[in-house]
């Protein structure tokens, strides 16, 4: 744990006890603070509690003395509307932080020598896997590395920093709406497509929040960004224009007079005065497809700049063992293979594992997200079936009409079981069975790892395994 320093003997109020919440107040007690930890849920409380929480109505609290409100990511700040202790900390001049600005704060009272390195990951979509490959190659290289953040662990339950310690953070943008002074030596912004829009009110709100993963930075600094979307080509237009930071352009499809890009099944570094050839991408199994070529053009760029060479990176790329949910295989069952892509939650990264297959008996439905599934109409010839699940069925069921054949699964369950009846007495070659969704989970599973672990579970009780 990193405990947090800067609050001792004073107040400061946690909001939310999920896995940001209960870490930050651990780390804010042990930095010497007194924490008036809440929870909205009575079940999460009755766990924090258990978890030897001291829990303090936040209803009830005089807010006089109070000096931050440290908020969860996923309690409202602003849309649709500010949580009504967002609401209270503003009446009282309270400042609303999140766990990344209490580390980003720990991390400067460290002397400047002492300090760690920070690469801050973003993105809509590819954050988890650049930020796992970039752990991945950093521990190959036999560096010091710790990993958090979005990714799944609170970034102040990991260890303090060593000497020479590289901190790898994925950062949501509910997480960058609640910092101001983080500092990451690397920025890495992936792409920007339409999300969380219920968070951020409409797009400009949610570039905005990403944006910040730039602030702060000087002229020792790197901002990696790809360019392959009209969004983050704009961004990279604003930073070139203002921004004080180095600048390395990322791209998957396009060849750059400078940056690093993936062509042709190869990455290229062009960040010198020459181009060379540094991976045939082929020889990284776990990676498959256009979006980690990407996912590995961002990782290596950040990595040139923390001083790691070409001929280190690539065989750590090479080993990456992938990542539960995302386009992991999960089994055979003769000739049919089964992929878990649960985190697909928006049709952007649905597009992305559609695009990596034919003959897909494709596992779809949830909770709808904003823009349904039109756009993801040029991969419907890819689409063998699909089988329908959760509140989007209907909806999903209306989009792909006479496009493709469906059938209305109802749950996970039923749909994957119908899926394998298909697809085993269908006679074609290679047939796919893909979970992934395009959209939330929360209508049948409490996240889409939940839904994933479920997916893993049942297909593994039919083709045999443990
Ligand atoms: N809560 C309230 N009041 C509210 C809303 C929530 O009290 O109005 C409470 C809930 O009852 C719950 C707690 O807040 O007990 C949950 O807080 P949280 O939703 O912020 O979740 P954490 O467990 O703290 O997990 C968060 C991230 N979750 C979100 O951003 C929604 C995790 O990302 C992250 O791994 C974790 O911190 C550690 O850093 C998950 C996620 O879904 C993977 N992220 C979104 C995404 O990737 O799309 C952004």
């Amino acid at each position: 744990m990193i405990p947090v320093p800067g609050y001792e003997d004073q107040l400061v109020t946690v909001l939310g006890l999920g896995r940001t919440g209960i870490t930050a107040a651990r780390a804010l007690t042990a930095g010497g603070a007194r924490v008036l930890a809440w929870d909205d849920n009575a079940e999460t409380r009755t766990r924090a509690k258990a978890a030897g929480l001291e829990l303090t109505d936040l209803d009830r609290a005089d807010w006089m003395d109070v000096k931050a409100l440290v908020l969860s990511p996923g309690v409202p700040l602003t849309h649709p509307e500010p949580h009504r202790f967002v609401k209270k900390a503003a009446e009282h001049d309270v400042p609303v932080i999140g766990d990344m600005e209490l580390f980003a704060r720990a991390m400067q009272t460290l002397p400047v020598d002492r300090r760690p390195k920070i690469i801050g990951i973003t993105g809509t979509n590819g954050k988890s896997t650049t930020t796992a490959l970039i752990g991945h190659i950093l521990k190959k290289a036999g560096r010091d590395v710790r990993v958090g953040g979005n990714i799944g662990d609170a970034v102040l339950g990991l260890e303090p920093p060593r000497a020479h310690t590289v901190y790898v953070l994925e950062l949501s943008s509910y997480q960058l709406d609640l910092v101001q002074s983080l500092h990451c030596d690397v920025a890495i912004w992936l792409n920007l497509t339409e999300d969380h829009i219920e968070r951020h009110g409409d797009m400009a709100g949610y570039k905005a929040a990403k944006f910040r993963i730039f602030a702060n930075q000087s002229a020792d600094d790197l901002a990696v960004i790809g360019i392959d979307d009209d969004h983050s080509a704009g961004v990279m237009s604003r930073l070139k224009s203002g921004g004080a930071q180095q600048i390395t352009a990322i791209s998957s499809g396009h060849s750059l007079g400078r940056g690093v890009y993936a062509i042709g099944g190869k990455l290229f570094d062009a960040t010198g005065n020459t181009c060379h050839e540094v991976l045939d991408l082929a020889s990284a199994p776990a990676l498959p497809g256009r979006h980690n070529a990407q996912n590995i053009a961002a990782a290596y760029a950040a990595l040139l700049h923390i001083g790691l060479s070409a001929d280190q990176m690539a065989p750590a790329i090479r080993s990456f063992p992938g990542l539960a949910h995302r386009l992991e295989f999960v089994g055979a069952l003769k000739h049919i293979r089964f992929f878990n892509d649960s985190k697909a939650t928006n049709a952007d990264a649905a597009a992305k594992a559609l695009a990596s297959f034919d003959n897909i008996y494709w596992i779809a439905g949830g909770r709808k997200k904003e823009g349904g599934i039109g756009s993801l109409a040029e991969y419907f010839p890819r689409i063998t079936k699909a089988y329908l699940i959760g509140e989007a069925a209907g909806e999903f069921a209306a989009t792909l009409a006479s496009a493709v054949p469906c059938e209305m699964a109802g749950t996970l369950e039923n749909a994957i079981d119908l899926a394998a009846r298909d697809a085993g007495s269908s006679g074609r070659a290679a047939p796919v069975i893909l979970l992934s969704p395009a959209c939330a989970s929360f209508d049948q599973f409490r996240d889409f790892e939940h839904r994933g672990d479920v997916f893993r579970m049942l297909v593994q009780s039919r083709i045999g395994k443990p």
